[in-house]
């Protein structure tokens, strides 16, 4: 292959099909805090995921940050290590403790079985992670967060477009937080959403992405710049059209790898949830020791060979140095969440990504 191939390319619509809604922005003049085409775009995204409300967001990160503001937590909030920085870097930037709890190796998610015992006086809420689009426990979590009394947050920023049991899955816990990054399922460049129960919920989130204000002299609390700007929505708007043609795409591309890599020797893969209509986000395969090469080896071979595969997520986030003093951090706490680090590799995936590449990618890890 001449071309290096990503673990993931950002699916874009027809540059001339974008052209019509930048000319609006530009006649308009109207480019930022809370346009038309960030309504329309909020209202678009209600009806296609199926949910009451939702806040969009410049990106998930801010959107994790001010959910964690909109329901007034503090103290410590259980989380996973096996995620990316950005979910314990929200929690330290509303200086809340996170607390590692280990995860269930046959989802990647956190484990809701170590969830109570890692419960003490100052917990205040459980924020998992649908790792790579697939649902966690949610159930279980929420019968604990009642028990306690709770909240419970979601990281979906992989999960946009998962339905579970028939309906989002973004529907689970107090609010969920998804992410329209460039390298994500839908894009608007950067950018994101909280989707949340009801317009008393959604008008506390967004006076909070507006720096706090309720009108033009009343600002009811120290909020943040979290806005979506025109341009995003307007391109979100856009991507709407494709969204079903784009996860049907990676659809195809999970199933003929799930085939091509079914029983080899040494490459274990996560099965499909049940009851899950997924999004094909991500291709997790995890490298055992019958494999003729350990995870690095493979991953600076498939590299040489220009197929840059990604370790999401190595290293833990309870290894990075602004988190491993934590008590919670402590590896004899986290053993299936070290083994899956130090066992995964991301395969590319995304709409764009041929067969030929895909078979490509299959033959180098076949043929060792
Ligand atoms: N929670 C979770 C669980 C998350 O996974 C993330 C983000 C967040 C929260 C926060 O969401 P945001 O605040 O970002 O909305 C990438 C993304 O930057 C990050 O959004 C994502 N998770 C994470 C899993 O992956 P990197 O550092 O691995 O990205 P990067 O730049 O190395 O890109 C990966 C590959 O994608 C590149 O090798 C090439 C390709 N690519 C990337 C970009 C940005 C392109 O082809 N075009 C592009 O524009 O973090």
């Amino acid at each position: 292959m001449n071309e290096p191939i990503y673990v993931t390319r950002p699916f874009l619509p027809p540059l001339e099909e974008f052209l019509p809604y930048l000319r609006q922005i530009w006649d308009s003049r109207r480019l930022t805090n809370n346009g038309p085409f960030h309504g329309q775009l909020e209202g678009a995204l209600r009806a296609y995921l199926g949910v009451p409300q939702l806040a969009l967001f410049t990106n998930a990160t801010i959107g994790l940050v001010t959910a964690l503001q909109a329901l007034r937590i503090s103290g410590e909030v259980i989380t996973t290590p096996y995620s990316f920085v950005a979910t314990a870097h929200a929690l330290v930037w509303n200086n809340i403790e996170p607390v590692f709890v280990d995860i269930d190796p046959g989802t990647c998610n956190l484990d809701s079985a170590c969830i109570e015992a890692a419960i003490t006086p100052r917990t205040t809420a459980i924020l998992p992670v649908h790792c790579y689009g697939n649902p966690c426990d949610v159930a279980g979590i929420q019968r604990i967060a009642d028990t306690y009394g709770l909240k419970v947050i979601y990281d979906a920023a992989h999960a946009f477009g998962v339905r579970y049991k028939g309906e989002s899955l973004l529907l689970h816990g107090d609010l969920s937080v998804v992410s329209f990054h460039a390298t994500k399922v839908f894009n608007t460049f950067e950018g994101g959403a909280i989707v949340c129960p009801d317009s008393k919920t959604k008008q506390r989130i967004d006076y909070l992405k507006n720096f706090g204000f309720a009108d033009e002299i009343t600002v009811m609390a120290p909020g943040i710049n979290g806005k979506m700007n025109e341009f995003q929505s307007a391109l979100g708007l856009l991507q709407l059209d494709y969204i079903n043609k784009a996860i049907s795409l990676r659809k195809k591309i999970e199933m003929h790898y799930r085939k091509s890599l079914a029983g080899i020797d040494g490459i274990a893969l996560l099965e499909p949830t049940a009851d899950t209509d997924g999004n094909s986000a991500y291709f997790p395969i995890f490298i055992g020791n019958n494999y003729p090469l350990n995870r690095d080896r493979l991953y600076e071979r498939l590299r040489a060979a220009g197929v840059y595969a990604r370790r999401y997520f190595y290293p833990l986030i309870s290894d990075m140095p602004m988190y491993r003093g934590l008590a919670s951090a402590t590896p004899k706490n986290l053993p299936h969440a070290r083994e899956a680090s130090e066992r995964v590799l991301c395969l590319p995936i995304y709409p764009d990504l041929s067969e030929e590449e895909q078979n490509f990618i299959i033959d180098q890890l076949l043929n060792i």
